[in-house]
């Protein structure tokens, strides 16, 4: 046989292979296209004649945010998103949520289980209520967390000015931690006076000069937490010598630390 047709009838082979295998390549991805849809579809059909609490059931038996997304009282649809979202420590679903309150809740537990789950601190940060911030770093601050740990947290918390938040800063309040843990170690009262936040500066100086928060030593109605978070001396029942008492003054709205 000529040498050149041998190549020719060597080369078709390899051809109508080539075409045989696309052809059957495009044929599966064409099926696996047409199964999608069915599974779609059939979820569909599945859910269609269910009634709003079946379609719950369902979607928070099985955590799955599409069910309810089939849910038709938008309230209910809330909560079961809320529900799959913190079972699954999945955020992201929380922002399908209608209402602003459950879509803060949601995110919040969310997020804190997630932390709860994998000790990452960082997390926290994007907890978007300063509350909710703080208790995060409480329930999950441990032993072996450092001031480089609370430096890296990124806050994504709104500049919530009410009920006293505004001072709060999740980085400072974590070093603050820190800063209460290496006092206690060292037995270092000059340490616990650089805390900021005054119930963390109140819990150290407790510790050290083991006074109980609750104790008034000098009986002028300030107890000794309350005694750090006005700054007045709990051994002096008059921090300003004018004749007052500190707790009178306090009660009274005066300073009792200065004129007035
Ligand atoms: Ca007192
Ligand atoms: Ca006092
Ligand atoms: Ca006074």
């Amino acid at each position: 046989m000529n040498k050149k047709i041998k190549y020719l009838i060597i080369l078709a082979f390899f051809i109508i292979i080539i075409i045989i295998a696309l052809y059957f390549f495009i044929n599966n991805k064409k099926d696996i296209f047409v199964n999608e849809n069915d599974v779609e579809k059939d979820t569909d059909e599945k859910l269609l004649n269910l009634s709003d609490n079946e379609i719950y059931n369902l979607a928070t038996e099985e955590n799955n945010e599409n069910y309810c997304s089939k849910i038709k009282d938008i309230y209910s649809q809330d909560v079961c998103y809320k529900l799959v979202a913190i079972s699954k420590l999945d955020s992201e679903i929380c922002n399908k949520i209608d209402d602003e309150n459950i879509r803060l809740n949601c995110k919040n537990i969310s997020l804190s289980k997630a932390v709860e789950k994998n000790g990452n601190i960082e997390i926290c940060g994007q907890i978007t209520e300063k509350k909710s911030q703080k208790k995060c770093i409480n329930d999950n601050f441990n032993y072996k967390t450092t001031i480089n740990d609370c430096q890296k947290i990124i806050d994504y918390s709104s500049s919530d000015t009410t009920n006293g938040w505004k001072d709060f800063e999740i980085n400072k309040y974590c070093n603050n931690i820190v800063l209460f843990r290496e006092a206690v170690a060292d037995n270092n009262i000059a340490k616990c006076k650089e805390i900021f936040y005054s119930d963390l500066k109140a819990g150290c100086l407790s510790r050290l000069y083991n006074i109980s928060l609750t104790s008034d030593n000098d009986n002028d109605g300030l107890n000794f937490r309350d005694e750090i978070i006005y700054q007045t001396d709990p051994d002096n029942p008059d921090s300003d010598d004018d004749g007052f008492l500190d707790g009178e003054e306090i009660k009274n709205k005066y300073d009792p630390k200065g004129e007035g």
